[in-house]
């Protein structure tokens, strides 16, 4: 691609909302859950461009900016209002770039609507982008798989002004080993688990706590990828007297003297993709090593451990029985879980659970930017795909009644030591149940 040298050399990243079910973006007035993709590529600029980022969730898209580039990340049902900035952006003459999950996973979709895509991590590509872009020779595709996991300091300060919550994101590796075959991660990374040096990414918790933050979320896909690691890890950390946030995988409920570790390093609250509480239906996505009878038990371990759980399932698997998914109901009350969330279960375009319903002909929704956490789009061998739409808001409702919010925050003992944690879930949990009552799938963005 011929482009002339820039007036300004400027960066615009945009981090898209979503739409609701009418078709409105959604804006909040504060945002907790920050991504790190443009910080990062923020910071691998030359020291001679600026960058601006604009998270679209609370603030106004600057349509008119005078940045010569534009990037804008593709996440999940995300992708639809990303396409929608894009277009705009493109009438008013500017070069438009995509990255990110769905860059990855169906780059010759993207194509169709941005300038650039960028495929993969892009430490290695996106600094090339820039310099072909100078040299004015742009291609329409990047693919990258950086070879070492190393990268500068996050451009923070970039984020500072804006409403956000009391923590910042840090990353330590990223892949996971699993090979579930729902999840983007698994399609992207292929069990390729990557990890940074423990010195890096202590040098970003050090730059989160000197710009005035005691919490960060380290945004990993499955922080027990490597036992070894997170041990070592853990054991600096803990100097550091932060308390943190993530998601892994129930496997560090097995290893007691690692959960005390983890425990001990400042981590509150974790997130498991418990997905099912159906064995059945666990064999059924490549997740048979779970056995859903040990969930009780590995939650009150963590629990012990002075963590909270937080925890994603999936309404919609083959073998799920409209029984099996109420059950979910008990399962979720029964055990002390602070933030349960479902999802319905949904081709992301580019899986290979995409391409196994594309074939069997069982997708229901022709336009994959309609997808949503909340919809069914594939048909079930014994569910109607109304009902089973109707079945996801039936569990969420059940399970966000108010008196079930107030027992599973406030009211559990262990908050009366930590009230600021017990008041967090609980805001949470009322917020959730705001969303389910507007039939806005939960979502933390
Ligand atoms: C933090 C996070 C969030 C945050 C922040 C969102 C954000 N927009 O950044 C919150 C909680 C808000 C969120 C929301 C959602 N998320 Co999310 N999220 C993540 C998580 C855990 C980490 C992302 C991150 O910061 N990674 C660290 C950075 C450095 O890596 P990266 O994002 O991959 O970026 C690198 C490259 O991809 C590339 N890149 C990324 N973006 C761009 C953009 C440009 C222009 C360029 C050039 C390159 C580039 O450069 C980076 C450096 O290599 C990922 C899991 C994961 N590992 O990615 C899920 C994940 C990305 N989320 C996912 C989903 C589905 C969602 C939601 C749709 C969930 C929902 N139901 O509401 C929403 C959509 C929000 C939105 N508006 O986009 C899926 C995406 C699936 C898919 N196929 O797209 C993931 C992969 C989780 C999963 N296991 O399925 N998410």
């Amino acid at each position: 691609m011929k482009v002339s040298a820039p007036a300004r050399k400027k960066v615009l990243f945009v981090q898209p909302t979503i739409y609701d079910d009418r078709d409105r973006p959604v804006k909040k007035g504060k945002l907790y859950f920050i991504g790190l993709a443009y910080p990062v590529l923020a910071a691998l600029l030359p020291p001679d461009w600026e960058a601006e980022i604009c998270l679209e969730t609370i603030e106004d898209v600057p349509f008119d900016t005078d940045a010569c580039l534009v990037g804008i990340g593709g996440m999940g049902h995300a992708a639809r209002r990303s396409v929608d900035l894009a277009k705009e952006f493109r009438a008013r003459g500017k070069i438009v770039i995509m990255g990110g999950p769905m860059a990855t996973l169906v780059p010759e979709l993207a194509e169709k609507y941005f300038d650039v895509v960028v495929e993969g991590d892009a430490e290695e590509t996106w600094p090339e982008l820039v310099a072909d872009f100078e040299a004015g020779s742009l291609k329409r595709r990047y693919k990258g798989v950086p070879a070492r996991f190393t990268r500068p300091i996050p451009r923070y300060d970039l984020l500072l002004k804006k409403k956000i919550g009391d923590f910042l994101p840090v990353q330590a590796g990223r892949g996971c080993p699993e090979t579930c075959s729902f999840c983007s991660i698994h399609c992207m990374y292929r069990g390729r688990y990557q990890r940074r040096d423990i010195e890096e990414v202590l040098r970003d918790i050090r730059e989160v706590k000197r710009l005035g933050f005691r919490k960060f979320l380290l945004i990993d896909d499955n922080i027990v990828s490597e036992p070894e690691y997170m041990r070592e890890l853990c054991a600096e950390i803990a100097k550091l007297g932060m308390e943190w946030m993530s998601q892994c995988s129930i496997e560090l409920a097995r290893d007691e003297e690692l959960l005390a570790t983890v425990a001990a390093a400042g981590c509150y609250a974790l997130s498991f993709g418990l997905e099912s509480v159906n064995p059945e239906s666990l064999r059924h996505i490549n997740k048979g090593w779970a056995d859903p009878a040990d969930y009780p038990e590995i939650i009150r371990k963590v629990v012990g451990a002075g963590i909270e759980v937080a925890s994603e399932m999936i309404v919609g698997i083959d073998t799920d029985t409209k029984e099996s998914l109420l059950s979910t109901v008990d399962f979720v009350l029964g055990s002390d879980l602070v933030a349960p969330k479902f999802y319905v279960m949904t081709p992301i375009p580019g899986t290979d659970f995409y391409r196994e319903m594309k074939e069997a002909g069982r997708i229901v929704e022709p336009d994959v930017f309609r997808f949503s956490p909340s919809r069914a789009v594939i048909t079930h061998p014994s569910i109607a795909t109304e009902e089973l739409s109707e079945l996801y808001w039936e569990i969420y409702r059940r399970v966000y009644t108010l008196p079930r919010i107030l027992r599973r925050t406030i009211l559990k003992r262990r908050f009366l030591a930590h009230p600021s944690r017990g008041l967090f879930f609980l805001g949470l949990n009322l917020y959730y149940r705001y969303q389910i009552r507007r039939r806005i799938a939960p979502n933390i963005m």
